[in-house]
């Protein structure tokens, strides 16, 4: 992300807010033009591009408003490239610049240690259904939130996009092939402690800057989900794709905390009626971007798949548990609940 863009926006955000401040009376041309209230806008900003899985939950999101609202309320989506990187887009949210946004715990870890459960491999179940059970789970959820809201931000949505997958130019069979290998990951240090227990040397970087890096040999490997792979043509400079089935990307929908607390009630009512139902929506969105993507990535030629057997995943999950050591440490005692609850609920 370009300096001058984030400034440019961050000027026009500002002068938006205090155009939004002036009373009528100020206006010379209002009551010229129609009797029609303004609409109201709330700005959407992804961690994503178009045509991703966080496009589609946003797109459908702002569908669903302006349905319920009939027209009064409009949200405009930002997709990834014209605001900011992710923590910028949280800071964005927290400082009340912008009403709604996706935060990944890859980075939002760093606000919110809580969010690093996420990260942690081979603890969620793999299968979807019951894994969805677990995200829906109330006790977790209210354990979840209660650390969202700490750092300023109200959970609305959890999201699953898909198993990580990682790339680099070797296969990754075992923690011995992460030895040395320059991993990307994203900006909270959680994700580097996963890496760095298999023997990696991580290396934090936006994602903007993911594909540059990767081709000038910065760093030798990244992690994302097949959609995300494609999207980004990391395809086009990594060589070798490994399948763990270890952590899936789960991103979360947020909102300036005190901003959800002061809606009308009116409008969070839509809100909440807007996001129900959107687990069901997505999770079929985003099982089909990662099938055909991941399709399209087997017959672009350019990288091969290897899928990890059962015995290689459980070396990576032994070689990755002091990464949920280092987890407890940073989360302290609602993280420890955090972690047994999904523990309970994923089963052994
Ligand atoms: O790797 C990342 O940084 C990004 N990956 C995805 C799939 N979504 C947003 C996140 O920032």
């Amino acid at each position: 992300m370009k300096a001058r863009h984030y400034g440019a926006l961050m000027l026009a955000l500002a002068s938006g807010l205090l155009l939004s401040a002036c009373s009528d009376d100020d206006n010379p041309v209002k009551g010229l033009l129609s009797d029609e209230p303004e609409p109201v806008i709330w700005r959407f900003a992804l961690e994503e591009i178009g045509g991703s899985v966080q496009d589609a939950w946003a797109q459908e999101f702002r569908r669903r408003i302006e349905v319920l609202s009939d027209g009064q309320i409009q949200v405009e989506v930002y997709p990834y490239g014209s605001i900011g990187t992710s923590p910028q887009l949280t800071r964005l949210v927290t400082d009340g610049r912008v009403h709604l946004a996706f935060a990944s715990p890859g980075h939002v870890a760093d606000d919110i240690p809580e969010a690093g459960v996420f990260l942690l491999p081979f603890l969620f179940p793999e299968n979807d259904g019951a894994n969805r059970k677990v995200l829906a789970d109330n006790e977790l959820r209210e354990l979840l939130q209660a650390g969202w809201q700490d750092a300023g931000l109200q959970l609305l949505d959890l999201v699953p996009e898909g198993w990580m997958i990682w790339t680099a130019n070797r296969a990754l069979d075992t923690p011995d092939d992460f030895s040395g290998l320059r991993m990307r990951t994203m900006t909270a240090p959680q994700q580097a402690e996963v890496f760095r227990a298999w023997g990696a040397d991580p290396v934090h970087l936006p994602y903007s800057e993911v594909y540059d890096a990767l081709q000038l040999g910065q760093v030798d490997g990244q992690s994302n989900p097949a959609f995300a792979i494609a999207e980004m043509n990391f395809h086009e400079v990594q060589s070798v794709m490994t399948a763990p089935k270890a952590t899936r990307f789960v991103a979360s929908v947020v909102s300036n905390r005190d901003w959800y607390r002061n809606l009308d009630e009116e409008h969070r009512q839509w809100v909440d009626a807007a996001r129900s139902g959107m687990p069901e929506f997505i999770d079929e969105i985003q099982r089909d971007y990662n099938r055909r993507r991941l399709q399209q990535l087997r017959e672009s030629g350019r990288i091969t798949l290897e899928q990890l057997t059962d015995e290689q995943r459980a070396r990576f999950l032994e070689a990755s548990l002091p990464a949920r050591e280092a987890y407890r440490a940073r989360a302290g005692e609602r993280g420890e609940r955090i972690l047994q609850r999904v523990q309970a609920l994923s089963g052994p």
